[in-house]
């Protein structure tokens, strides 16, 4: 590693490799996050996963969300990480301990907390490729976006039942793993008023074991945050109204929250079609629009950029991170604002700025003090938070920006390496390679 990349891949050449990636990190029963650093199925990345699948192999990429669901808990949550049995990665079901749980899923070991919902929005693109492959493939995609359809409006219940505490309308997080960015700057300031306590039991990393440079991960302090949110959860036996009373973190997500409605939209999209209940409709239509409200409402007066909320201060979050765009993803925020957030996304400050290697929004400002460009959500560009955008962009009409958005990600990922995530100036891809996220949105690009 290290440098310019000297090889760039013909088209062709990315798709047959990312479309080997899927089918190499495929275990019979779970397309793993990635070979050897994530070798379990993780709830977003799933989503991503259905995507880049639905252009290879229909069926399998059917029966990937379908593993994700049958271990949706009997409350509704979809839980963030379902386990195989390999045991390489830490925290494995026995730390998470969630096996007792008062609504865990009766028939798979998962983590208790949740990632992002964005698995409607897998599910209505894979019925957008399955119509135009074949009948078999359109009758089957329409199947199973009919059957899942009550389970994907279940999980968008749980998060308003549950975890739309208070009267800012935003989607709270009880832990940072839950944003799917989790070392984002977003959270030092929540995150700082997390105290391990003395009882923390002793555990053991294995990310730096496989990761050589552990300067590329979170740091060990921060890790030992993350296991004090487990104990805290742990202790109060996954009782969600409990832990979202006492947490020591809780933190309306501003990111989660523009996903959630805009997923919400396609769920109507979907029930509107499949003719699920008019009730059900209407509950959804609802919780989009007060969560868009709570989007727009988060906008800073003078950036533009939306922030999340620590709920237990009581105050903004104001570090600029690339989740201060999220009204451009499910809109609602007034023109002036989206205009304004545009331009900046343009500016050198993000996307334009001069030594990137690709026009990819990186996951920190590189103006912003504090970036850096090799650490994980603190600086690196992240292909599917470019997808997501991209998505969100063709869907809103802007179908220019969304193309350079696409040529962009190409160009971030023809190296066809599929890194977890690239150093913006070098192009250089960091964490693991052979990431099946990233694989799966490049197939999806590509197509
Ligand atoms: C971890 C699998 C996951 C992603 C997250 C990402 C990382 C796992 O990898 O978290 O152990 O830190 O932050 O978004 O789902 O790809």
């Amino acid at each position: 590693a290290g440098g310019r990349r000297p090889v760039r891949y013909a088209r062709p050449t990315l798709a047959a490799r990312a479309a080997r990636v899927l089918r190499d990190n495929d275990t019979g029963a779970v397309i793993t996050a990635a070979p050897r650093l994530y070798p379990h199925m993780w709830s977003w990345d799933a989503a991503f996963i259905s995507i880049g699948l639905a252009r290879l192999d229909l069926p399998r990429a059917v029966a990937e969300l379908e593993t994700l669901f049958k271990a949706q808990w009997r409350n509704g949550m979809v839980p963030h990480i379902v386990f195989t049995d390999d045991d390489a990665y830490f925290p494995g079901p026995d730390r998470w301990g969630t096996d007792n749980a008062v609504d865990g899923p009766r028939n798979a070991r998962t983590s208790g907390i949740c990632q992002p919902p964005v698995h409607a929005i897998a599910v209505q693109r894979m019925l957008e490729i399955a119509r135009t492959s074949s009948p078999q493939d359109r009758a089957d995609a329409e199947r199973f976006a009919r059957s899942i359809w009550p389970a994907l409006y279940s999980w968008h219940r749980w998060l308003v039942e549950y975890r739309t505490p208070g009267s800012s309308g935003l989607v709270a997080i009880v832990h940072g793993w839950e944003s799917g960015m989790d070392n984002s700057p977003r959270w030092d300031v929540p995150y700082a008023a997390v105290n391990p306590g003395e009882e923390l039991p002793p555990y053991v990393r294995k990310d730096v074991r496989i990761i050589g440079d552990p300067s590329e991960r979170p740091t060990d302090k921060e890790y030992d945050r993350y296991l004090w949110l487990i104990e805290e959860m742990r202790r109060a036996g996954y009782d969600q109204k409990e832990i979202v009373r006492s947490s020591s973190f809780l933190v309306g997500d501003v990111f989660i929250t523009a996903l959630f409605a805009v997923s919400c939209d396609v769920l109507i999209e979907l029930g509107t079609e499949f003719g699920q209940p008019a009730s059900q409709l209407a509950d959804l239509a609802e919780w989009a629009s007060r969560a868009r409200e709570a989007v727009a409402a988060s906008c800073h007066s003078v950036s533009g950029m939306a922030r999340d909320r620590d709920l237990r201060a009581n105050r903004w979050l104001d570090t600029q991170t690339i989740a201060g765009f999220s009204p451009l993803l499910c809109g609602g925020a007034p023109d002036e604002v989206q205009l304004r957030l545009l331009s900046l996304l343009d500016s050198d400050r993000w996307c334009g700025h001069p030594d990137l290697l690709a026009p990819v929004p990186p996951s920190v400002s590189p103006m912003r003090p504090g970036f850096n460009p090799r650490q994980y959500w603190r600086g690196p560009q992240w292909p599917v938070v470019n997808w997501l955008f991209g998505w969100a962009f063709e869907r809103r009409g802007w179908h220019e920006r969304a193309r350079k958005l696409r040529e962009a990600g190409l160009r971030l990922t023809d190296d066809g390496a599929f890194g977890e995530y690239y150093e913006p100036f070098t192009g250089e891809p960091l964490g693991s390679t052979d990431q099946s996220w990233t694989a799966a949105v490049v197939l999806d690009w590509l197509c």
